[in-house]
Order: structure tokens, then C-alpha cells, then sequence
């Protein structure tokens, strides 16, 4: 502990005399900074605690960024951070160079064990002229302050001093803590399949937002979306079937674990989620001896459900789920597995029951947490095991009285796949319309009556995709709604307010342009349409 502060002082003293030095041979620069309001920014997810200076801190060519090099990833975070900046201003902040000719100014990525940081991935973000510190006892807080920190680097540089451009960054302090440790987002590359490129970008976005879990659902009835080496005809038969008839495709376990190591970076967690007993109909059709529905099944392309079932009796089908954990499991480095168990209205509910006992089983001798969705409450599940509430409250009460977390996603609030209004021109209306106040408007705490705070793990947007099949689609679906889940997940209720956060949202198209981000233009809000003029905020 005093060996980190040391070096942290040995690093602010060598910048002292080497701003001294630079400053006696370069020919000063008189730099006037306008006043800021660092409380006044347009911050997503809104943070605990903003205190505003009103000064600037310089951000140039001039700055580096130092790491606690001794403690895993904070360079790793320090070079996201370089990147993202480089792609932002064109400017190349080294990280920790040992050259220190250059420096002005210095962003320090810093590891402490203070106290004050109460969970993982809590963070400080003291900022002053000279410098700006971020605090986190981990490189997963370092990277949620990181994104705080890109958030409030404005778009455009100061060019009052047009040979020296410099990107003014608001003084004070930020301290935050998330208020759920898991802030989730699912996509269903089933319906319609999704390529490791678009799984990508939906990532940089999500990661921008602090959202930590990306749940992928991978299997369905009209297909298979991940190699399994031992049972090829999985993705061979049923990897090319998709709804209306498309090519479909899958991830092979090279392309799984590129999405898996590209999430990590971005310090998120890959769910994979095989969905059964039910939902089943494109594994039975690959391997008809899973098939418990006692019909002959054909390549399924339309959007009906609720019609398939494994066999529940069978120890051939035990000995595929075996085989399936076992390979997902070992390219997933996250603690939880996924096993559907939604809608499945044709297997008998002691099948059902028995279904689950047993999965449950399988996965965690994999190592792994079993989730499932609310139905699975039927079963005798253990504490340990996690409930997503989707549909049936009774179901998360059930969950609670036994001791299992719960991970909010009630369809009438939190499904990105249903539509905004009656003019949307993608999504399902089966659930509720989701326009973009509503979506925001509900506190995944208190939606279902007498459940505690502890009871709840987090809160995830699901996005089926029955009627989207472009990463355009995708988006228009997604965002801006899930920029309000991000906050519904990080935020604590007393925290935020729809006003407030409508005009942050607003502000959101720099980067969302940027980004080539199709969102739905809602007008509920006041977008900032001339991105120049937003941007010169200072
Ligand atoms: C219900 S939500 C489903 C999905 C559909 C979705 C469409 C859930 C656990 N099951 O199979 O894609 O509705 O909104």
C-alpha cells in the first residue's frame, strides 16, 4: 500500500520538474480556460457523487498515461484508454513511458485498497489541471472510470491556439459505485444469426455505458449457433437454418472465443445460454434421438414456440447436455451457464421438474452457476442457482423464498425486441409497446412487491431477434433503450430521474454518429442534431 502511494508521488514529483524543465524551453503558451461544470456534463450512467472545480485539464500531445504496472491489467486498461483517445483526437498518449522529456500533464491509473472503493468495480476519478487520477482497487473499476473519463473528453479540441490543440476535460471529483453488480444485455443470434463483427461492435458500445454481461442466446428452434466438436451435426444441419429462410450460420469455437477474449477486454462477461428442455427443435432435427415430442421434425423457420422438447428420460440426452456444458463451459471464463428452460409447454411439468434437477447437476460439475429462466423456479433448484425474471412474478418469489439471486428483465419493461409505438417498422408488440420514458421509468428494485434489494442481481435487456437481421436493425431495436437499461443497472433509484437523464441521452449523438450507430430517433427527446454545435461545449 505505502509502495503504491510512493510511486505514485515519485510520478507526480518527476512531472513537477519535468513540466518545470519543458516549460522553461518551450515558448510558454498562455492557455485561458473557460469555466467548467464537470456536475453539468453529460455523464451515462449518472455516478454516485460529481463535485465540479470549474478549471480544465489540458488533454494534448503532451500527456501520458502511467499504470500500476505491478497489478493485473491496469496497462491493459491504460492502453484502452490510449486507444480510445488516439481514435477520439488523433493524439498518441504513450503509456508508461520511461521517456518522460514530453510531459506535461499525466493520467494516472492508479490500484489502491481504499476503503472508500466499495465494490470491484467502484472507482475515483479525481481530475485537476495537471493531473487526473483514477482510483479502483481493480482493473475493472480502472475501466469503468475509464468510460466515465471518455464521456467527458469533449469531441472536438479548443482551437483558440490552433498549433497546440488541446481537449479541455472538466475538473473535480467523481466517485462512484455501481448499484448492481450485473448490468446485462442479450442477443438472440438464433432467430437471426449475428456475425463475430457485429457481436463486436454491439460490445464497444455496450462496454462505453458500463453495461458487464453480454448474454448470447445460441440455440433455438429454428437453429444452432455454436460448434460443439463432439456433436458436428449440430451446427452442420442445423447452423444454415434461420427465420424466413435465411443462411443463418454459426460461431465456431474459434470465433466463440474471439467474441469471449474481445467481451474481456471491454471487462465484460459472455453468458452462453443453450436453451432447453424446450426451444429444442433444431438440436432434435441435427440428432432425432433427443427429440421428446414423439413427431418427426423438419428445419423449423418460423416464429412460433413453445412446440419441442428433448426427452427428459433419456441418458443419451443427459450425456449430449454433458458433452455441450462441457465444451461451452471450457471457453467460458465467466461463472454462469445458461440453460433456457422457458416455455416449454409441451413437455410434462414432472419431466420438466425432473429436466432441471438434473441440468442443474451437470452444470455445475462443470464448474458452473446455473441460470435459467423463471420457469426453472418449478424445479428444486439450488440457492446458488439464478432466476431471470421475464414473465411470471410468482415465479421470482419463489426464487427469493429459496434463496436464489434474481436478474430482473420483465418483458413489458425490458424487452428491446418489442416495439417503441405503434409506427416502429421492427419488434413484437406481444408484451407491451416500449417507448423510450417507459423503458427507463421503472425501478428494477421495487417492480416486483416484496422483494429486498439484496434478492436481486442485476437488471438485462433481452433482444430476440425474430424481426431484425441486420446489425441496422439491431440497433434501431436497441438503442436508445439500452442506454437507459445501463443506467437502470448502475445508478440507484434515488439517483435518477427521467428529465435529467433525457437530456443526457440527448447528448448521446456525438457518439452514437460516431460510432455509426442507427438508433431510433424517439421524440421524446430533444436530440442535438448539429454534432458540431453540441460538441463545442466549451
Ligand atoms: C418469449 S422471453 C421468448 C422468446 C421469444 C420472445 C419474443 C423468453 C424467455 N422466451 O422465445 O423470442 O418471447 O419476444
Amino acid at each position: 500500500m505505502k509502495k503504491k502511494i510512493f510511486a505514485l508521488k515519485i510520478a507526480l514529483f518527476a512531472l513537477a520538474i519535468v513540466s518545470l524543465s519543458c516549460a522553461e524551453k518551450k515558448k510558454k503558451v498562455v492557455l485561458v480556460f473557460p469555466e467548467t461544470n464537470l456536475s453539468a456534463e453529460n455523464i451515462i450512467p449518472k455516478p454516485s457523487k460529481v463535485i465540479a472545480t470549474n478549471s480544465a485539464f489540458g488533454l494534448d500531445q503532451n500527456t501520458v498515461i502511467y499504470t500500476s504496472q505491478a497489478f493485473n491489467g491496469f496497462t491493459e486498461v491504460g492502453t484502452f484508454l490510449s486507444e480510445k483517445i488516439e481514435t477520439l483526437t488523433s493524439l498518441k498518449v504513450p503509456v508508461n513511458t520511461t521517456d518522460l522529456e514530453q510531459v506535461d500533464r499525466i493520467i494516472y491509473i492508479n490500484q489502491t485498497d481504499s476503503l472508500e472503493l466499495e465494490t470491484k468495480e467502484s472507482y475515483q476519478l479525481y481530475i485537476s489541471k495537471d493531473s487526473i487520477i483514477i482510483n479502483s482497487k481493480t482493473a475493472e473499476g480502472a475501466f469503468r472510470g475509464v468510460q466515465t473519463l471518455r464521456q467527458i473528453i469533449p469531441e472536438k479540441s479548443n482551437d483558440s491556439i490552433t498549433d497546440h490543440p488541446m481537449w479541455l476535460i472538466p475538473t473535480g471529483k467523481i466517485i462512484d459505485s455501481p448499484n448492481f453488480e450485473y448490468r446485462g444485455a442479450m442477443l438472440d443470434v438464433t432467430r437471426h444469426f449475428f456475425s463475430v463483427t457485429d457481436v463486436k461492435k454491439y460490445i464497444d458500445v455496450l462496454a462505453y455505458y458500463k453495461i458487464n454481461k453480454l448474454h448470447l442466446h445460441l440455440t433455438d428452434d429454428q437453429g444452432w449457433r455454436i460448434e460443439i466438436k463432439s456433436w458436428p451435426k449440430l451446427t452442420a444441419v442445423s447452423g444454415a437454418t434461420e427465420v424466413g429462410g435465411g443462411e443463418g450460420g454459426f460461431y465456431t469455437q474459434e470465433a466463440y472465443s474471439e467474441i469471449v477474449s474481445y467481451a474481456s477486454k471491454h471487462h465484460m462477461t459472455i453468458i452462453p445460454e443453450v436453451d432447453m428442455p424446450g426451444h429444442t427443435n433444431a438440436a432434435s432435427v441435427a440428432y432425432p434421438i433427443l427429440n421428446g415430442n414423439g413427431k418427426t421434425l423438419k428445419p423449423y423457420t418460423g416464429t412460433h414456440v413453445g412446440f419441442s422438447t428433448f426427452d427428459a428420460h433419456k441418458d443419451t440426452v443427459y450425456a449430449f447436455i454433458d458433452d455441450v456444458v462441457r465444451e461451452i463451459a471450457a471457453l467460458s471464463p465467466g461463472p454462469y451457464f445458461h440453460i433456457g428452460g422457458d416455455e416449454s409447454h409441451v413437455t410434462k411439468k414432472k419431466d420438466y421438474i425432473l429436466f432441471v434437477n438434473r441440468v442443474e447437476k451437470i452444470v455445475q460439475k462443470h464448474g458452473k452457476q446455473m441460470i435459467g429462466w423463471d420457469e426453472i423456479m418449478q424445479a428444486d433448484v439450488d440457492s446458488t442457482s439464478i432466476a431471470q425474471h421475464w414473465n411470471t412474478k410468482k415465479n421470482a418469489t419463489k426464487a427469493a423464498a429459496r434463496g436464489s439471486k434474481i436478474i430482473m428483465s420483465p418483458a413489458t419493461r425490458a424487452y428491446l425486441d418489442m416495439k417503441y409505438d405503434d409506427t416502429s417498422i421492427h419488434g413484437l408488440d406481444w408484451a407491451a409497446l416500449i417507448p423510450v420514458d417507459t423503458a427507463y421509468n421503472w425501478s428494477p428494485t421495487t417492480y416486483i412487491e416484496n422483494l429486498k434489494k439484496e434478492d436481486i442481481l442485476g437488471v438485462e435487456a433481452p433482444l430476440w431477434s425474430e424481426t431484425i437481421s441486420t446489425i441496422a436493425e439491431l440497433e434501431y431495436l436497441a438503442f436508445p433503450r439500452i442506454i437507459g437499461y445501463a443506467e437502470l443497472g448502475w445508478t440507484t433509484d434515488e439517483n435518477r430521474n427521467w428529465d435529467d437523464f433525457k437530456t443526457r441521452l440527448a447528448n448521446q449523438t456525438p457518439y452514437l454518429n460516431r460510432m455509426n450507430v442507427n438508433y431510433y430517433p424517439s421524440t421524446l427527446i430533444d436530440w442535438k442534431k448539429d454534432v458540431s454545435e453540441t460538441i463545442l461545449k466549451n
